[in-house]
């Protein structure tokens, strides 16, 4: 079985974080392991607080499943805090697997989830580490600021983000024309991800939700592009299924098919 690894922080309402990863790697039929970096107390409605995990425990965390369950691909989501990037960063430089980092700094509706130190040690540090990026329309503006309103805008912060040293990026988000349109960008690759933009309130969770399901289909073997077609697709249809749980923005669908090549049984290690 193919095994990923979540970076990521707690939402005890399910719809997010390292609950929303899991669920999706398990739909992919991928193994989680998951190290935890802060816990939230929230529900579909708010945010109440915040509790980060020291940044030594959550190293230790990370050394005592590598040491034993060593994955194919890897993800960060929410990290908090500047010292845990930074000693992050130096671990990344040995991973022998692709790091996928989820730069959650800001909300899809807006909202600060990242301080300014700590945004500075991601860009700094962390992002050149990763093998994709896949920040959301406000945190790629944020990232090289070019704000995001046409195509255009868009494809320059793309090209933008891959000159700050990162090799590949995927910006989510995009909303023209009435279509829902993100962009993979790498240094020789432009890819437009579009779909039929779905009229709900439940997104909460869904940005973790796609980057997830790109990691799993890493973890899987696939080519980027193709991990990133079929992450895509499966994030529509969990947007579209949304079960209408809670009482704010609720989650999105995390059981719908997963379209995936089963690993083959008789294949090496
Ligand atoms: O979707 C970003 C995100 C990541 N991680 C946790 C969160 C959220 C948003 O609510 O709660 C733990």
């Amino acid at each position: 079985m193919k095994v990923a690894l979540t970076i990521a922080g707690s939402d005890p309402s399910g719809g997010a974080g390292l609950q929303a990863d899991l669920k999706t790697f398990h739909q992919h039929g991928v193994y989680g392991t998951c190290v935890v970096t802060l816990l939230t107390v929230q529900n579909t409605v708010s945010v109440s607080d915040i509790l980060p995990i020291d940044a030594g425990f959550v190293l230790a965390q990370l050394d005592a499943v590598l040491s034993d369950i060593p994955p194919q691909a890897a993800k960060t989501g929410a990290l908090g805090d500047p010292e845990l990037i930074r000693r992050l960063a130096n671990r990344a430089h040995e991973f022998s697997f692709p790091l996928v980092i989820d730069p959650v700094m800001i909300s899809k509706h807006g909202q600060p989830l990242l301080g300014e130190r700590a945004i500075e040690a991601l860009a700094d540090e962390l992002l050149p580490q990763a093998y994709l990026i896949t920040p959301n329309r406000h945190e790629a503006e944020r990232l090289c600021g070019i704000t995001i309103e046409s195509r255009e805008a868009m494809l320059a912060a793309a090209d933008a983000i891959l000159r700050m040293g990162v090799a590949n990026v995927l910006i989510k988000g995009g909303e023209f024309e009435g279509h829902s349109v993100d962009l993979l960008c790498s240094a020789t690759e432009t890819c437009w991800l579009e779909s039929e933009r779905w009229r709900t309130l439940s997104t909460h969770g869904s940005g973790c939700v796609f980057s997830a399901a790109v990691t799993a289909r890493l973890a899987l073997g696939d080519e980027l592009t193709e991990a990133a077609c079929g992450a895509k697709r499966f994030i529509s249809a969990a947007i579209r299924d949304a079960p209408g749980l809670g009482k704010g923005v609720g989650p999105v669908n995390m059981a719908v098919a997963a379209e995936f090549e089963p690993p083959d049984p008789e294949a090496k290690p």
